[in-house]
């Protein structure tokens, strides 16, 4: 049996090449991704539109090939390109998200009606924990527009969010390793969550999600580090205590509640001043960039922590 695996782990303590993709699989991965099937030859694409939102950014998006096909979804394997060649049998029809807890009118949505909600183009910079970043232009809607239909109690403080259980079609959650507990869960305070940046995601790229980013609805929450980013959520409940995440859960030290994008606190493992722009410089270049605070978003959301020391509420 393989031991507990250190959760996260950085391209750069892998390879000084800083990619720890075998060349051949990424390849492989992009090029079924690029005809719109996964490696169980499912289609997964369907066109979505979409008006454009705000929050323009000038920067390269990253090659859908690599949106597609470097991921982090460990319910279907720890490996970058593991999520989109094991995620061809997940369902992603009929699905629907409970929304629940200290609310005035709790509700579950259907996809259908999920679907139908005003959906935005958002092309936002996102950076993982691991040193990689990606551009990538989201389709979604803010999450306030569900909160708002709900009815948050004035005792609700946090928001917490839950993946989908589903051992048949998730290969490592039926596995014998066990990457991670499940469900995988995340949290957001209320005024996080309400903030006009983060959004639901149902698509990228003109299409609906892949299973592999997280299908059929994600959250997107920016100025975070990308794990705060939940895939394939069923259930958002309003609470009033700071939920329980699965990363904090899994090593306390390296990852807090918070986690927001901070090049002044490096993890404890390795630096996070800077990042590789997955994409840039040749598809396996080596390209750093400077990480900035907040991810960039500071002018937006700095004063959502105003008062707080981002040092010990990483
Ligand atoms: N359910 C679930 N959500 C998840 C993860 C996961 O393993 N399981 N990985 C997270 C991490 S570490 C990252 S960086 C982003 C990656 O999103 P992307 O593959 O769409 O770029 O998803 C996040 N959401
Ligand atoms: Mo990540």
């Amino acid at each position: 049996m393989p031991a507990y695996r250190p959760p996260h782990i950085s391209p750069s303590e892998i390879t000084p090449k800083g990619i720890y993709l075998s060349r051949r699989n990424f390849i492989g991965a992009a090029t079924a991704a690029g005809i719109g099937l996964t490696a169980g030859g499912k289609a997964w694409a369907a066109p979505l539109t979409a008006a454009p939102g705000p929050y323009k950014l000038n920067e390269k998006l990253t090659p859908k090939e690599a949106v597609t096909s470097y991921n982090n979804f460990y319910e279907f394997g720890v490996n970058k390109e593991d999520p989109a060649q094991n995620s061809g049998a997940f369902k992603t029809t009929p699905w629907s998200v409970k929304v629940e807890g200290m609310v005035g009118k709790p509700k579950e949505f259907g996809l259908d009606e999920i679907l139908k909600m005003k959906l935005e183009e958002r092309t936002y910079r996102m950076r993982c924990v691991e040193g990689w970043s990606m551009v990538i232009p989201w389709i979604g809607f803010p999450l306030s527009a569900i909160l708002d239909q709900v009815e948050p109690l004035g005792s609700a403080k946090y928001v917490a969010f839950e993946t989908v259980v589903r051992p048949e079609e998730m290969p490592a959650q039926g596995g014998l390793f066990q990457p991670l507990p499940w469900p995988y869960i995340e949290g957001l305070r209320l005024d996080e969550a309400r903030h006009p940046l983060t959004i639901l995601a149902v698509g990228l790229y003109g299409e609906t999600l892949p299973n592999q980013n997280g299908a059929p609805i994600r959250l997107v929450v920016p100025w975070k580090y990308g794990f705060k980013g939940i895939k394939s959520i069923v259930k958002i409940k309003l609470v009033e205590k700071q939920p329980e995440t699965t990363w904090k859960n899994s090593n306390a030290r390296e990852y807090g509640f918070y986690s927001n994008v901070n090049p002044a606190v490096d993890h404890p493992r390795w630096s996070q001043a800077t990042e590789q722009r997955i994409g840039e410089g040749g598809f396996f270049g080596t390209k750093r960039v400077d990480t900035l605070p907040f991810n960039g978003y500071g002018n937006e959301v700095a004063s959502l922590y105003a008062g707080m020391d981002l040092k010990a509420n990483y």
